[in-house]
């Protein structure tokens, strides 16, 4: 069961159905979308791609981009995307960790990474774009289609999707056929997703949200997705007359609110959802109270996909996250892994068909966060309450959610840690009214502190911009417990100020 041969039966009725509707460009039906993934598969097998095989790629979002991994999944390649904003620096170690078969990059970036993808083992490494002109679209047009579609088990891998971590390390979370297309169906029936929705797409399509749980309920649908390049306000609502749903994090929905956004707009809507960044009760009040539409708000990470989801149909309650979806079980547990009573909060751990496959060709970090009993630990600290309802109080791991990325502190403390000067460092997340958290360092110097135009160069040459802290602060030490950990608590209550003025 290849996942794109699943897309494609449904495709195969709704040929000269629009599938993709980017403004300003023509429209690709499904049939040219089957067509365009059938001929970026023959590229891919004809330079010697074996199912299994990774297909790295940090391209711009597009439709070719999003037929790139169709294409990919069609020829029984594992796809691989990666932020657009990561660094040259980012970027080499992704090449050297998954080791791919093919690399597409943007124009711009093939000269200072063909000798890394090279060494990786690369033998196809393209730099892609949805110009016409741009020469592996060329030999994509020039290549016969393939005619079928790779043979996968359910098992078999589709994606690796890199996350960072709280060793400062990225992992790649293995994702099978089978985990994607079950949690695909499982959306599209609580969500009602049908055919003859029109899905309002401005997410970027490196991460599940963007690439996995809208495109791939509206593959399993054939139904039409309005393709927008990026998330801008005005844009999207000049569309939301065609739309019926549009998925989004926390910042959609305030952007909009703040750009004017009125009820009249979303006449035509069906659904708004929210994911990948805590919604706040205020937001969603006020999205509310302005438009009519109480926003779905779900809870997912690269692991899982979707883990729950607030009702279609009944009460939708701000704070919580909603029910486990169908063939997904939530427990909350203590630190073994024991179950807690109803209303009490502890580790969110869960288990189902949609669970990745583990760290890519990291088997202990995988069993490190898997219980014998096959439920995975989040790094989530939650409640349950009696009714089944999921509510996130808190979180294990050191991260930072701003604007729906995930940022690991470790990675930037290590990078702030080496400038010449630093002696140590501790990176926070603090209330951001956009974003919803921003990044605070709180530094120590060796001796006096270090101009900041020395750590963000440190910074720029390393992380991806959306990584880096936007303000900076001395202190003589580190709040430190008696075991020398550093409370990052209570420099969080400290700076939370940070982002206020
Ligand atoms: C952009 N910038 C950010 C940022 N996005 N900084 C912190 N956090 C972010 N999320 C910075 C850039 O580095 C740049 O800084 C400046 O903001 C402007 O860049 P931009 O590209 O013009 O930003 P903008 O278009 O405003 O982007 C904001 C955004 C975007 C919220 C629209 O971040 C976005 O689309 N977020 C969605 C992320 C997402 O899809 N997450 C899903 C993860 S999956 P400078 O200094 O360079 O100018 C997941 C699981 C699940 O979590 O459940 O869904």
């Amino acid at each position: 069961m290849n996942l794109y041969e699943i897309f494609r039966e449904r495709w195969r009725a709704r040929a000269d159905a629009p599938a993709f509707a980017p403004p300003g460009r023509p429209v690709v039906t499904y049939g040219a979308l089957d067509e365009l993934a059938a001929r970026i598969a023959a590229v891919l097998i004809d330079a010697g791609l074996e199912p299994g095989e990774r297909v790295l790629a940090q391209v711009d979002k597009s439709v070719e981009a999003v037929a790139l991994y169709l294409g990919a999944l069609r020829a029984g390649g594992v796809f691989t995307p990666l932020n657009t904003a990561y660094t040259a620096n980012e970027v080499a170690f992704f090449l050297k960790d998954a080791r791919p078969r093919a690399f597409f990059c943007r124009p711009g970036t093939k000269d200072a990474l063909a000798g890394a993808a090279a060494q990786a083992g690369a033998s196809l490494v393209e730099a892609f774009s949805s110009e016409p002109e741009n020469a592996f679209r060329r030999r994509v047009a020039g290549t016969a289609p393939l005619g079928g579609v790779a043979a996968r088990d359910a098992s078999d891998l589709a994606s690796i999707l890199y996350t960072s971590g709280t060793t400062g390390r990225s992992k790649g979370a293995m994702l099978s056929h089978g985990a994607l297309a079950a949690n695909a169906r499982a959306l599209c029936e609580v969500w009602g997703l049908r055919e003859s929705d029109v899905l309002l797409h401005a997410l970027p399509v490196f991460h599940i949200h963007g690439l996995f749980v809208a495109l791939h309920t509206a593959f399993l649908n054939a139904s039409k997705v309005i393709f927008l390049d990026r998330f801008d306000p005005a844009e999207l609502r000049r569309h939301l007359g065609e739309a019926t749903i549009l998925m989004g994090v926390p910042t959609f929905y305030t952007r909009l609110l703040d750009d004017g956004l009125t009820r009249e707009e979303c006449a035509h809507m069906r659904l708004f959802i929210s994911g990948s960044a805590p919604l706040t009760e205020e937001a969603s009040n006020a999205f509310e109270a302005r438009t009519g539409f109480r926003i779905l708000e779900r809870y997912g990470m690269s692991e899982a996909g979707i883990i729950a989801s607030n009702p279609l149909e009944g009460e939708r309650i701000p704070g919580s996250v909603g029910y486990a979806l169908p063939g997904v079980e939530i427990r909350i547990a203590d630190d073994s892994g024991k179950a807690l009573p109803r209303g009490q909060a502890g580790s969110v751990e869960i288990r189902g068909a949609s669970l990745f496959s583990g760290y890519w060709g990291l088997p202990e970090k995988t069993a490190e966060e898997m219980r014998p009993d096959g439920f995975f630990i989040t790094g989530d600290v939650g409640t349950m309450a009696q009714d089944g309802r999921l509510r996130l109080v808190g979180r294990a791991k050191d991260l930072i959610i701003s604007g729906g990325y995930n940022i690991y502190p470790k990675e930037i403390e290590a990078v702030l840690d080496a400038v010449p000067g630093v002696r140590e460092s501790a990176v926070i997340g603090a209330p951001h009214a956009d974003l919803g958290e921003g990044v605070v360092a709180v530094l120590v110097a060796e001796r006096a502190p270090v101009d900041e135009a020395a750590l963000k160069s440190a910074l720029d040459a390393t992380l991806a911009r959306f990584k880096h802290p936007r303000r900076f602060y001395w202190e003589k030490e580190l709040p430190r417990n008696a075991m020398g950990k550093v409370q990052k608590a209570q420099l969080r209550e400290k700076y939370k100020g940070a982002y206020k003025a």
